[in-house]
């Protein structure tokens, strides 16, 4: 698997599929789940709520991940997860890792070669960019998947260097 870094914004990365850091009601909300929204126009909303009217009733769990179209995006699919609220009493790195393995298998459910993530969970939920890096390399590294680029896409210099460090350190492993 080739993966890379590409700090920017991923509403402007042209992979098949990118990730949204969604919260479970599906429904739009801050960070990069708004600018996807914003960027994919209202049919993304529309289909959304269709999702949540059929078979996401309950919502979408933290850890799962699920496919829209990308509309006015260059990417062909929104690949929704839910990643988990960091918490210092309780570990929850299974669940985050769960997000990364779980997109991945959308994607390859879909077809899709190439596919680019933010930093799940390290903006509005708290975790902290180190540790949320690392899980995102240590975990793709590790998928078992037909994807065959992985874009890592930091919104910051910090959030760059925490994506190459861990790249570098997983790679020396
Ligand atoms: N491109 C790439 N990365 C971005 C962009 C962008 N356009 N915008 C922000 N980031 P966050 P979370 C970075 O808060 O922590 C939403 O309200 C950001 O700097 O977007 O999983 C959802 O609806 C940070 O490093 O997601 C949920 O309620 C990373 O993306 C909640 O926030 C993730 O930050 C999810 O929180």
């Amino acid at each position: 698997m080739n993966i890379e870094i590409r700090k920017g914004d991923i509403t402007k990365v042209h992979t098949d599929a990118i990730v949204n850091a969604a919260n479970s009601k599906l429904l739009g909300g801050g960070g990069v789940d708004g600018a996807i929204h914003r960027a994919a126009g209202k049919q993304l909303l529309a289909e959304c709520r269709r999702l949540r009217e059929t078979t996401l009733q309950d919502g979408l769990p933290a850890g799962q991940a699920v496919a829209t179209d990308g509309y006015d995006l260059p990417a062909r699919w929104v690949i929704h997860t839910v990643g988990p609220v960091y918490a210092k009493t309780k570990d929850k790195s299974d669940i985050l890792a769960s997000c990364y393995r779980e997109s991945l298998r959308v994607a390859d459910e879909l077809g899709a070669k190439s596919v680019a993530f933010p930093a799940i969970s390290a903006g509005i939920y708290g975790w902290p960019m180190d540790s949320a890096t690392r899980i995102a390399v240590d975990t793709v590294l590790a998928a078992d998947t037909q994807v065959g680029t992985v874009v890592f896409v930091p919104f910051s210099e910090d959030a760059e260097g925490a994506f190459q460090e861990a790249l570098r350190t997983s790679r020396d492993a």
